[in-house]
């Protein structure tokens, strides 16, 4: 297979002091890295202090109001205002939104909010202290080791709320899905290039999350049958791999891979959290958000997202959460800078729509 056809890339270099050595912090966590490796998740405790969480929590409550089934009302009388007010939308299929911000293009741009019956999502710029200090130096740690890479950077933050959803604890009887899916999907050299040129999400318990309670839920062996169908349709169709749009391997390979995977609700498996705990998630896992069927209760998580700087493929116009230069907070910025971190967010300059359609899916070991 020849190699993907080279332009010139966006690559946004180390910056002086990234090269870092995190074994020490890394030896204090107890992460299972083989769970992440055949499963595509785990859970590793204690990663985000309580206080955090706590501030983290008050802030989304102060962007959508007070948990209770609809939050509509108090987003469309605050400062972010909603293009589509409840009512005025059909109910649209999962993940919405039934709401999303409006911006006028004056003034500070608000930060991202969709909203769907009883799952609320905030993306940023998000204009609070706390948003850096969600992302630890822990979490910073992990997703270096894994993505093999000194040059991280941050592609998103996301908050989601779960409040209480009636009419789903009505019909609970054991796990309860939202919609399997998969985010993105990936062919085997991405995975085994350095750096990495794939994700992780890690999502953040801001609260504990029990049983019935919002977990994300997940499908056992399912990452290794998706795994072995995008080894399939390689070797039967290197063309096609070959010649993908960049897109394409978050919307067509994923729809390809998806169907080879089980998705039998009796053996899927609820993700469970002490507050503070973060959830590290191949998004070539098979996966679902649940409502949450417990009375009274609210689930508050935010997820980071990170990929190594050269796999800007991952990074595309019309996933506009996703353009960090002009969307992450000063907040956030600052907030980095002072621990040393002002890399994460060290991109060269906007995206232009040009450098989205320059291949560039693996790092320096491995090539199509
Ligand atoms: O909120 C959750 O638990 C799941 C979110 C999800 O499905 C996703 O991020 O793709």
């Amino acid at each position: 297979m020849s190699p993907a056809a080279a332009g010139p890339v966006v690559v946004a270099p180390a910056a002086a002091g990234e090269a870092t050595d995190d074994s020490a912090l890394l030896a204090r966590l107890d992460i299972d890295w083989g769970e992440i490796e055949s499963e595509g998740w785990t859970v590793v405790k204690g990663v985000v202090p309580p206080e955090v969480c706590q501030r983290a929590r008050r802030l989304v409550d102060g962007l959508l109001g007070p948990p209770a089934e609809v939050v509509t009302d108090h987003i469309a009388s605050s400062t972010i205002g909603l293009r589509k007010a409840q009512g005025q939308v059909e109910d649209p299929p999962w993940p919405g939104p039934q709401g999303i911000c409006d911006w006028s293009g004056v003034g500070p741009r608000p930060p991202e909010v969709a909203t769907y019956n009883y799952r609320h999502t905030i993306r940023h710029p998000i204009y609070d202290e706390v948003m850096a200090e969600l992302v630890t130096d822990a979490t910073v740690a992990i997703h270096r080791r894994l993505l093999r890479t000194e040059s991280l950077r941050l592609t998103q933050q996301a908050f989601v709320r779960s409040d209480y959803d009636p009419p789903a604890r009505a019909a609970a009887t054991g796990v309860v899905v939202d919609g399997w899916h998969i985010d993105h999907a990936f062919l085997a050299q991405q995975y085994e290039s350095t750096p990495r040129a794939v994700y992780y999400s890690s999502m953040i318990a801001l609260s504990t999350i029990e049983s019935g309670g919002a977990p994300l839920v997940v499908q056992p062996g399912s990452l290794a049958e998706g795994k072995a169908e995008a080894a399939r349709i390689l070797a039967a169709e290197p063309c096609w791999c070959a010649a993908m749009p960049d897109d394409h391997y978050r919307t067509e390979l994923s729809a390809r891979v998806m169907p080879a995977m089980s998705d039998s609700v009796g053996s899927a498996h609820e993700v469970l959290c002490d507050e503070g705990d973060i959830i590290i998630l191949n998004p070539m896992c098979l996966h679902s958000a649940s409502p949450m069927c417990l009375p009274g209760r609210t689930r508050h998580v935010v997820f980071n997202t990170f990929i190594d700087a050269s796999s800007t493929f991952m990074l595309l116009p019309e996933r506009g959460a996703t353009r960090p230069a002009s969307k992450f907070s000063p907040e956030l910025r600052t907030g980095l800078a002072a621990r040393g971190l002002e890399s994460l967010l060290g991109w060269l300059a906007p995206l232009e729509p040009a450098d989205t359609q320059r291949r560039r899916y693996f790092g320096t070991a491995a090539k199509m």
